[in-house]
């Protein structure tokens, strides 16, 4: 088997997908017909020709405007099946789904409708698919302190359907620090945390993740590389990184697959791992990120196996399921 083959048939996990970064156009305009509503775009051809980005903030702009057609619990249902469905097929067996519960909430959705109908899928995926899931809620970083502490407050009658908590959106100007409390308070209901720190900003953001929001994991992490004392510190507390190297080629955090850091990263000694963040607009799921990789970096097959490997160890699995899967 190559490194190839072996990335793609390997049982992993995926530990960073924005749920609502699944949504393909054939469901944004099924879901836009179904709720009666109407979108600027006139086809599902139209819409990709709209996925050219020049960095997140440009890809933000239309993956909020994808996520409107979502009103429903069954909406949420649908999106996050489609996606297990699409996770089997990549020998996905275990997966930390992020939502934006901020994107539907300013339209007027419920967080308990965003919540159920994604526990739904997640309970559905185990019972038919074997595929463990669970929940992290992500804050929009572009948003105050005062309403991220509104979700949260809104969120706690559902407590038991999420594990963690995450922060996301337009990096560059909204430190982690912006969040200091409301990751203080998280903690203290027992709710693991993670987030989204050197994909676009600097290393000091990262820094602040690790030591103002006690984050466990570093969601991209990839300007690490430019602070060695920071490298020397991840590698220290095994923090994971979760890695998405076909969105930081879309995303132009990258020029090209074969100047991506994570053969640095891994030679490092780092506990990086691969993840597809939003699949339908990147170009790939799981194992096309996998595979992509491991081509353009001439992966070996021990790098691969030490991938497959962080995935488990980076999640957040516990108890027996943990045993199985590592
Ligand atoms: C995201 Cl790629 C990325 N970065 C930050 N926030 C996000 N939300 C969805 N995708
Ligand atoms: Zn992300």
């Amino acid at each position: 088997m190559t490194p190839t083959e072996l990335a793609a048939a390997i049982p992993k996990a995926e530990l960073h997908i924005h749920i609502e970064g699944s949504l393909e156009p054939e469901l944004i305009f099924a879901l836009a017909q179904r709720n009666g509503l109407s979108l600027p775009y006139a086809s599902e051809a139209a819409l990709r020709e709209a996925y050219a980005f020049t960095n997140l903030q440009s890809f933000l702009d239309i993956y909020y405007a994808g996520a409107s057609v979502l009103l429903h619990e069954a909406d949420f249902h649908d999106m996050a099946w489609a996606y297990f469905l699409r996770a089997k097929a990549d020998n996905v067996v275990h997966a930390e789904l992020f939502f934006d519960p901020q994107t539907h909430t300013a339209r007027g959705v419920s967080v308990a409708t965003v919540i159920q109908g994604l526990a739904s899928a997640c309970a559905r995926a185990k019972a038919e698919l074997g595929i463990s899931a669970e929940l992290i809620l992500c804050f929009l970083r572009h948003l105050s302190e005062e309403e991220a502490f509104a979700t949260l407050e809104a969120a706690l009658p559902h407590r038991e359907q999420f594990i963690g908590v995450g922060l996301d959106s337009s990096e560059v100007g909204h430190p982690p620090s912006k969040f200091s409390r409301v990751f203080a308070r998280c903690r203290e209901l027992g709710l693991r945390i993670v987030a989204h720190a050197g994909e676009e900003g600097p290393p000091a953001y990262i820094w602040e993740a690790l030591n103002d929001l006690k984050t466990e994991r570093i969601d991209h992490g990839v300007r690490s590389l430019e602070d060695p004392a920071l490298v020397a510190e991840l590698a220290k507390r095994r923090t994971p990184l979760t890695v998405c190297p076909l969105s930081n080629l879309k995303l132009c955090v990258v020029n090209d697959l074969g100047d991506h850091p994570m053969k640095r990263l891994l030679d490092a000694g780092l506990c990086a791992t691969v993840n597809s963040d939003d699949p339908a607009y990147f170009g790939g799921y799981m194992n096309a990120n996998f595979t992509q990789t491991v081509q353009a970096l001439d992966l070996s097959r021990e790098h691969v196996i030490t991938l497959a490997r962080n995935s488990f160890e980076a999640s957040f699995v516990s108890g027996a399921r943990r045993a199985e899967l590592m």
